[in-house]
């Protein structure tokens, strides 16, 4: 990881950083190329796409400002690590800096400490370095295919990615400052704010046993890479198993607290209902909830897309990826007759229990004409994908076995 550290730590690139981004964020919306359709059930399904944004090739617009930059499906099908030129983008509040000095940057770390800290990247360069691959996946993935439709970005399955992330532990940086006893949650905040006055800054908490498990690490390298300035340069937290909504970018303060974050992102936002499958009555408003948390097993055909067509024949291959969520992937099964029977999938490596795991199969086909594609995830706690979908009025945690739809002929 030699380069790594020079990426991060010299002149030059903080001015390649610089010239990269200043082309940036502005200047995107003028840029998009062409359009993608991302078949979502409740209405306008078309998304223009672009490669104008900093270190970013082809990506789906869903918002400018801030950006939300969705991964196309068929880029999940070339690796089970997704490129960070294709991963996913998304930021709650639109003044995120275009350029980070690296040699400025510090890490505050306060609060419920015995000694209040400043780091800069060259002192968390030199901590213990862990690396782990793990999936990250925005609470709202899929939301688009809700029904009844729900409010927030209509993410169709391309809001998450897989990367090995390197970086230091969080327990080592909070030891380093000495947690008082009496400490509750550790508070996550980062370098962007907010562009309206009064609105709150983006902060998220994790119980402090969560934060000192050892897994929660402070990222500054991505498949082998420096982070793109989208996805969190110069660095940001990683929380294995969890929804991406804790995985703060550009980590810059770190704050040790002795009673529970009440704040808005946690009291209010992202919260689940506290239903065993996260499910309401469609339409309902007040129920009890908690802030979402532990992600659930997902699996996607990634080797056909919808409405694609494929020469008949008894047998097709078929092929995707699956997740565990909180573990690992046990096994996949594959319908091509909408569920009415099922094949078991032959399992790719395992590159560990949190990242993705490609699954292959042949289907067998009776007749030509419509087919309905699905694959069914267990993770290795021993729970499946449920093949009906929930509803919640965030839209958040959906996890049912989706459905390609392909034409036989
Ligand atoms: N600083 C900061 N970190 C953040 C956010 C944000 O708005 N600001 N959004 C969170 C949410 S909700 C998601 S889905 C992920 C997206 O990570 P990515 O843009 O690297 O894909 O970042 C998380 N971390
Ligand atoms: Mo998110």
């Amino acid at each position: 990881m030699d380069s790594l550290d020079a990426a991060l730590a010299t002149e030059t690139t903080r001015r390649r950083f610089v010239a990269g981004a200043a082309i940036g964020v502005a200047a995107a919306p003028a840029l998009a190329q062409s359009t993608v359709d991302l078949r979502l059930p409740g209405g306008p399904s078309r998304r223009p796409v672009t490669s104008a944004f900093p270190g970013k090739r082809t990506m789906i617009l869903q918002r400018v400002h801030p950006p939300l930059l969705e991964t196309p499906m068929d880029v999940f099908d070339g690796d089970v690590f997704t490129p960070n030129d294709r991963f996913f983008v998304r930021w709650h509040w639109a003044d995120i800096p275009t350029k980070i000095d690296v040699e400025a940057f510090r890490l505050t770390v306060l609060g419920h400490v015995n000694r209040p800290l400043s780091i800069s990247l060259k002192q968390l360069l030199r901590l213990p370095r862990v690396e782990l691959a793990a999936v990250n996946q925005c609470s709202g993935n899929s939301r688009g295919l809700f029904r009844p439709g729900v409010a927030g970005a209509q993410w169709g399955h391309g809001a998450m990615g897989n990367a090995k992330w390197l970086g230091v532990r969080l327990r080592d940086v909070l030891d380093l400052a000495g947690v008082r006893p009496g400490a509750v949650q550790v508070r996550f905040g980062g370098l962007d704010q907010p562009i309206v006055d009064g609105a709150p800054d983006f902060v998220k908490a994790l119980a402090i046993d969560h934060a000192r498990d050892g897994e929660v690490m402070i990222a500054f390298g991505m498949n082998g890479d420096q982070l793109p300035l989208l996805n969190g340069f110069p660095c940001r937290l990683v929380v294995p198993g969890w929804y991406s909504t804790y995985w703060m970018k550009m980590l810059n303060t770190i704050e040790v607290l002795p009673a529970a974050d009440t704040g808005y992102w946690m009291a209010k936002a992202y919260k689940i209902p506290a239903t065993p499958r996260a499910d309401v009555e469609p339409g309902t408003k007040d129920f009890p909830a908690v802030p979402i948390n532990r992600m659930i097993p997902r699996s996607w055909v990634t080797s056909l897309s919808q409405g694609q067509r494929v020469a008949f024949a008894h047998a097709i291959p078929v092929g995707g990826i699956a997740m565990g969520g909180d573990c690992g992937v046990a096994r996949v099964d594959v319908s091509s007759d909408g569920g009415r029977s099922w094949h078991a999938a032959t399992l790719g490596p395992d590159h560990g229990k949190y990242g993705f795991r490609r699954w292959d199969a042949r289907v067998p086909l009776t007749l030509p004409g419509p087919a309905a594609l699905m694959s069914r995830c267990w993770n290795t706690a021993g729970v499946a994908q449920p093949i009906t979908a929930i509803w919640n009025p965030g839209g958040f945690m959906r996890g049912n076995v989706e459905t390609t739809h392909v034409v036989i002929g």
